[in-house]
């Protein structure tokens, strides 16, 4: 495998390895909530194939993807990816890093699920191999900002372009948020599975945990946002609606992703409420920057259609291109957002989040969020990518053209379920849902329909797979199609004050500080028992 894009190529390649792993798994759990019996269905089964799930699309998947649009994104606008043998060292430290991590999963010596809270304890390869996947993208994002940098010094005039803008507020959001997984994994939980360490005290490995982990979630939608906002509008024949509301939407999530983490932990003792309403306050603010872009990126596509000659009202809307993979990959995933963040407003509000949290309920909305929005434009943009990354026609088309609809079908089926299951009372992440034999249970009907939901998005999850395989190797070999953007209706033209990174990330380190100050020194200054270990396999 040789050629321009080789690095970007070889980290798409193993996000795809690992969703394709990862999708036979989610198939099993959804039979198994749904009681439905196959071969070696058992409880111990279920709690690695979660953990291996979870882990594998959550954390590989999403990151090796993220990393792989990065670099391609960063030769094509900057021009140069500077550091590529440090780039390529990160590519081997991130995968043995996985390797590592799965390989204790799979062997039932890390059934800790995808959150790894204490008191569950993994192998301490488990915490090693996730580390090594962090520090490769670290690297990933030093030598992301050393192209930028190097480019600037070239560039002293322009304006970051668009997509690295959004590039690089994802990877300041990175770096703040593993700051506090960083302190949990090296500070207590390697040197507790070690056995230097007795004890461990769960509340505060859960805190800095949740101050790693809702920023992930953003670390996961921007990069989608990126191909929204500057490849979306493209694709559809229009233009962007507006180059410095985008520019001001990223700086917004660099400020405000990581001052929320407590909306994770409303039910948690030991933080005080009023710390609880500041952080719903600062989630409620985050919330603000994806409605502007509903509105932008709508906005582009309006614009896009009536380029088309479209007149009356919505009829824009049947003038886009929903028969192109990547088009209607990206359209289902913006449908998707508007019921996943309506859902999330609902998670984050205390009383309505008492209803639904370590329900299915939350197993619906990730679905949706993570699972759809970031996904299929992930999906999406792995088709865009192929033929430019590989200089390989795309194989299979028709399939590559059902399988968003798939996708997204199978998801109204899967979420909507768990969403009303959850209401109905189901708890998330059990073995099966006729609890203890109980029956008959509200939900049991939901979870069946859940699974075929499950079996739809396995065929679909297939489907993706099997086009990306066959285009690897079989594609016909064409020139590389250029990788196009969409033009700003007015462009930006000079440096203004959303590029100013170092002020920026000042400011959020400021924010940050102010969020997490305070509580983590009532924390510290609690009496502190710790919890012994608990592996129930
Ligand atoms: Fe969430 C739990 C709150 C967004 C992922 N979330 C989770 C968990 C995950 C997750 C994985 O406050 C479970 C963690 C665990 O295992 O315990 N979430 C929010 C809020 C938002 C939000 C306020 N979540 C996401 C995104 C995720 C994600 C994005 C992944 C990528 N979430 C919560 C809370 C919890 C939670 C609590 C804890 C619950 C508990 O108790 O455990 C917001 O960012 C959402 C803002 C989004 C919008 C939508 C804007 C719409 C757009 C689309 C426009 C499209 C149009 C249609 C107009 C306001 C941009 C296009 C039409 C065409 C014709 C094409
Ligand atoms: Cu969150």
């Amino acid at each position: 495998m040789k050629g321009r894009h080789t690095l970007a190529a070889a980290h798409i390649g193993v996000a795809v390895a690992a969703f394709g792993v990862a999708s036979v798994m989610g198939l099993l759990q959804a039979l198994s909530i749904a009681d439905i019996q196959f071969p070696f269905r058992s409880e111990s089964l279920y709690y690695v194939s979660l953990t291996a799930h979870g882990v594998l699309m959550a954390l590989v998947f999403t990151t090796f993807f993220i990393m792989g649009l990065g670099y391609a994104l960063s030769l094509e606008c900057l021009g140069r990816i500077s550091g590529r043998s440090a780039a390529w060292i990160a590519f081997w430290v991130a995968v043995l890093g996985s390797v590592m991590a799965a390989v204790t999963i799979l062997r039932g010596q890390s059934t800790v699920l995808y959150t790894f809270y204490p008191p569950l304890r993994a192998h301490p390869l488990f915490y090693i191999g996730a580390t090594l996947l962090i520090v490769g993208s670290w690297i990933w994002g030093a030598v992301m900002i050393a192209s930028y940098r190097s480019w600037r010094r070239e560039h002293a005039g322009e304006p970051v372009p668009l997509s690295i803008h959004g590039m690089l507020a994802t990877i300041i959001i990175w770096y703040l948020a593993t700051a506090g997984l960083a302190v949990e994994v090296l500070g207590m939980l390697i040197p507790w599975s070690l056995g230097i360490v007795g004890k461990v005290d769960p509340l505060l490995a859960r805190t800095f945990f949740w101050w790693f982990g809702h920023p992930l979630v953003y670390f996961w939608l921007l990069p989608a946002y990126v191909l929204w906002y500057t490849v979306l509008p493209r694709v559809a024949g229009g233009r962007l609606f507006s180059d410095k509301l985008t520019r001001m939407v990223f700086i917004l999530f660099v400020l405000l992703s990581t001052p929320v983490g407590f909306h994770h932990q409303f039910a948690d003792p030991g933080i005080s409420s009023g710390w609880k309403l500041a952080h719903t306050v600062t989630t409620y603010a985050v919330v603000y920057p994806s409605l502007l872009t509903a509105f932008t990126v709508l906005a582009s596509l309006e614009v896009a259609g009536r380029m088309k000659g479209a007149k009356g009202l919505f009829n824009w809307i049947g003038r886009l291109p929903w028969g192109d993979p990547f088009f209607a990959s990206v359209a289902l995933a913006m449908i998707a957002f508007v019921f996943g963040g309506f859902g999330g407003a609902i998670n984050a509000a205390y009383a309505m989040n008492s209803m639904v949290h370590n329900t299915a309920w939350i197993q619906g909305h990730f679905h949706v969020t993570l699972g759809t929005t970031v996904t299929l434009t992930f999906m999406g943009a792995t088709y865009w990518l192929l033929p430019r990354m590989l200089g390989r026609e795309l194989r299979l088309p028709g399939l590559a053209r059902i399988q968003p609809y798939l996708w997204f079908g199978g998801m109204v089926l899967f979420s909507t379920s768990y969403h009303i299951a959850g209401l109905l009372g189901l708890p998330r992440r059990v073995f099966t849902a006729a609890l203890a034999g109980q029956s008959p249970l509200p939900w049991g009907a939901l979870t069946k329909v859940a699974a075929v939901g499950g079996a739809i998005l396995f065929l679909s999850a297939l489907a993706f797979v099997i086009v990306v395989l066959a285009t690897w190797v079989s594609g016909k070999k064409i020139q590389a199609p250029a990788f196009e953007f969409a033009v700003p209706l007015r462009p930006v033209t000079a440096p203004g004050v959303w590029d100013r990174f170092g002020l920026w990330t000042a400011l959020a380190v400021v924010l940050l500080a102010a969020a997490y100050g305070y509580p983590l020194i009532q924390l510290l200054l609690h009496p502190r028992y710790g919890s012994p270990p608990f592996q129930p396999f």
